[in-house]
């Protein structure tokens, strides 16, 4: 399962759920306006920053918008 924390407006989370799009990637979004899900981000990642990648399947996690992207079309697409 592919899990994405995201924020409502934030255009780094929108250019990886377009690419997600052309792959026909599904994720799982969680939104970082709910503040239960910032701190679950935190106490994933070590910080309040999204997107972040939680891939469970190959257990992989990630911040940064291009590393994401990268990932998805090498191992996704
Ligand atoms: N270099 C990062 C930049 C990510 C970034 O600046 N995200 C902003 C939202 S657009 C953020 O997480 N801000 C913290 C917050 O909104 O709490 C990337 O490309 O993913």
């Amino acid at each position: 399962m592919l899990t994405l924390y995201t924020k409502t407006g934030c255009p780094f989370c929108h250019k990886v759920l377009d690419v997600g799009k052309e792959l026909g990637i599904t994720f799982y979004e969680k939104n970082i306006a709910d503040d239960a899900v910032a701190a679950e981000l935190i106490a994933r990642g070590g910080k309040r920053q999204v997107p972040y990648l939680v891939d469970t399947d190959r257990n992989v996690e990630m911040y940064e918008s291009d590393d994401i992207v990268e990932y998805l079309k090498g191992h996704h697409a």
